[in-house]
Formats: C-alpha cells, sequence, structure tokens
C-alpha cells in the first residue's frame, strides 16, 4: 500500500473524530456529515484513490477505508443522538434539561402467595380473629404429639416429614397445627386466631410444593359447635371466591380433630368435569377442619368438660391457584419475570 494514502486516511479519521467531537447544534453536524461522508465528501474523495494503487494493495486500504467510513458513522449517530436528548457529553459545556423524565426504577410488589394470604387474613380479621405465628423449626411434641399423634400412630404416615439431622426431636413443621397448642400453653382459653405460615412436606406435582403455605384457624370458648364452625368457613368462602363459589364438606379423619371434614372447591380449570389439576375428580380440596380433639385440650390443661372449639388448616396455595387461575403449583416458586408481574 502507498504509506502516503494510508497515512492521509489516518489523519482524515482523527480530525473527523476530533470535530465531530466538538460540534454544538445538529445544524453544524449534518453539514461536518454532508464534508466527511457525502458523495464528494472527504471520504468519497479517499475511496477515489483507491483505483490508483496497484490491484494487490487495494484489498488492504479498500478495508482501512471501510474501518474509517463505519467508525465515523458511528461517532456521528452517537453526537446526534446527545445533540437530540440535550444531553452533552461535557457536563461543563451542557444544556441539561431538567424537565426530562428520568429513568423510572422498577416497582417491585408482594409475592401473588403474600397478596392472597393477606386477604385470607383480612377476611378472618373481620370476623374478630387476631393473628398469632409459631416457629417453623418445630420439636416432635408440638407437631405430633401434643396434637394426638403418638409415636408409631400411623397418621404420622399422611405427612411426609423432614427431620433434621444431628438435633433430635426436631423437624421443620408439616402444618400450622402446632400453633394451636403454643397459643393455648401461652395465652389459655377463650381464644380466637389465625396462624399463617410456611409448613413443610416431601411432596411434589402439579398441585403439591415441598414447602407452602397454611393459615390455622383455632377458637376456643364455652358454647362453640360443629355449626359454628360450617358457618365460619362457608362465610369465608363466599368472601374469597364470591357468592357463587361451589363448595362441599366431606368427612374426614385427622387424629387432633373428631369430628373432621375437608372442605373442597370446584375446580375453575374444569368446572367440575375432571382434569389434571383435579386428578380428575371436579374439585380441589383446600382445607382440613374438625371439632379440637378433647386429648388436644388436656394436653394444654383446658378443661374438655367446660370448653370446646373448632380449628381448621387452610392450603394458601390451593386457594391461590383457584383464585387466580393457576393450574400448576410450582409456577409459584418459579419466580419467571413472565408470570410475576401479572399480580
Ligand atoms: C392438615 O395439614 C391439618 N393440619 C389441617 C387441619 C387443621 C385439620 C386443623 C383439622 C384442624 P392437610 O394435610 O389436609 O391437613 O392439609 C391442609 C391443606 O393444605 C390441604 O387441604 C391443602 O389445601 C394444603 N396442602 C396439603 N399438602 C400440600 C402441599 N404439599 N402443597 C400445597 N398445599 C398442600
Amino acid at each position: 500500500m502507498q504509506p502516503e494514502a494510508s497515512e492521509r486516511l489516518e489523519e482524515l479519521v482523527s480530525r473527523a473524530l476530533e470535530e465531530l467531537e466538538n460540534v454544538k447544534t445538529i445544524e453544524a453536524l449534518d453539514s461536518l456529515k454532508t464534508r466527511l461522508l457525502g458523495r464528494k465528501g472527504l471520504l468519497a474523495e479517499a475511496f477515489a484513490c483507491l483505483r490508483t494503487l496497484p490491484e494487490d494493495r487495494r484489498g488492504r486500504f479498500g478495508k482501512q477505508l471501510n474501518e474509517a467510513k463505519a467508525c465515523m458513522l458511528e461517532r456521528y449517530e452517537a453526537k446526534k443522538r446527545q445533540l437530540e436528548t440535550g444531553q452533552n457529553a461535557n457536563p461543563s459545556s451542557s444544556v441539561l434539561d431538567v424537565s426530562l423524565p428520568g429513568p423510572l426504577p422498577q416497582a417491585g410488589k408482594a409475592h401473588p402467595i403474600s397478596q392472597v394470604q393477606d386477604e385470607i387474613l383480612a377476611i378472618f380479621l373481620q370476623m374478630g380473629y387476631s393473628v398469632a405465628k409459631g416457629p417453623e423449626l418445630e420439636d416432635d411434641y408440638h407437631n405430633f404429639e401434643a396434637l394426638n399423634i403418638p409415636k408409631h400412630h400411623p397418621a404420622r404416615d399422611m405427612q411426609d416429614t423432614f427431620f433434621v439431622q444431628n438435633a433430635e426431636g426436631f423437624l421443620l413443621r408439616t402444618h400450622t397445627s402446632p400453633v394451636q397448642i403454643r397459643v393455648m400453653e401461652r395465652l389459655g382459653v377463650p381464644v380466637q386466631v389465625v396462624a399463617p405460615g410456611r409448613v413443610y412436606r416431601r411432596d411434589f406435582d402439579p398441585t403439591h410444593s415441598p414447602m407452602f403455605h397454611q393459615v390455622e384457624g383455632l377458637m376456643i370458648d364455652k358454647d362453640v359447635s360443629f355449626a359454628g364452625l360450617i358457618g365460619t368457613l362457608d362465610f369465608f368462602s363466599k368472601r374469597f371466591f364470591g357468592p357463587d363459589a361451589a363448595v362441599r364438606f366431606r368427612p374426614s379423619y385427622f387424629p387432633f380433630t373428631e369430628p373432621s371434614a375437608e372442605v373442597d372447591v370446584r375446580c375453575i380449570f374444569c368446572k367440575g368435569e375432571g382434569c389434571r389439576v383435579c386428578k380428575n375428580s371436579g374439585y380441589l380440596e383446600v382445607l382440613g377442619c374438625g371439632m379440637v380433639h378433647p386429648a388436644v385440650l388436656e394436653a394444654c390443661r383446658v378443661d374438655p368438660d367446660e370448653w370446646q372449639g373448632f380449628a381448621f388448616g387452610l392450603g394458601v396455595e390451593r386457594l391461590a391457584m383457584l383464585k387466580l387461575g393457576i393450574d400448576d403449583i410450582r409456577l409459584f416458586y418459579e419466580n419467571h419475570p413472565s408470570f410475576l408481574p401479572q399480580f
């Protein structure tokens, strides 16, 4: 390559970049562009030199010309954007438009499970309940023993438990029912509480998660009946799902309640026809409940001849699935950026 042509091009590029940097108005920028990159501009003249070079040197010089053109165009575009938004790179000479909107920070929101849990609690608070809490790392006594589930009781098989290694007798609570015991131990009776919280089980499928949330309810007084329990849960379902919610009570068994029941809500995905989500039953189980067993009251030093009560345990994710139309519980925990902002 002729050293002269190459050097002249380098000089042209460095002068052009300096001029592009210092230009102050869009009009001046456009006329500079014509002078540098126009059909009869300086770069076009350099391209014309190409023909005068020996053939074996044209390739390298042509490449250098194309790179020079791309570099100037890039600087031109950047400068144009800068002048159009009024943001000059040099702050000392900038004309700063303080009325321009700033970048919006992304606002965070409560997770859909927290939103649904808050909604559940608000309904019970309206009914006169107060909120209680208990530990997630629980002992065998509160999670099982005091709830009338002695060692080797077959009911322990109902819930596959995560035991804590090197801490005998401790486990991740499998339900929020141990809060019933802790509340009665601490506050005595009468009592009317709801206890939200995380619980853990070895479960994993579209309607079962190894970590999920329950809201426990406990009402103990001198004149509490099973009819009161049904009325309470019926009121809750209508408030939560609306007056047309199809809810059914089914007899069931829990060692800590007698009689016991489970409550199902008609599956919104198949409208009761049967599908993968409701395992073809047409209904999705959302809670367990019953009259507190006398053995549980006795474990808390409460006289069952004087006091009775009911308890219930709601599955927050199940209620959220039905309310929000989510057909796989695992979506709540994948935290996908296209999933969460919908709520
Ligand atoms: C219990 O946990 C009882 N402690 C409920 C109870 C409380 C009964 C007080 C009587 C008195 P169950 O195992 O059925 O019951 O769970 C209650 C609810 O939690 C279920 O109806 C369901 O909605 C939800 N649930 C259970 N397992 C899972 C899981 N792995 N993932 C998500 N939700 C679940």
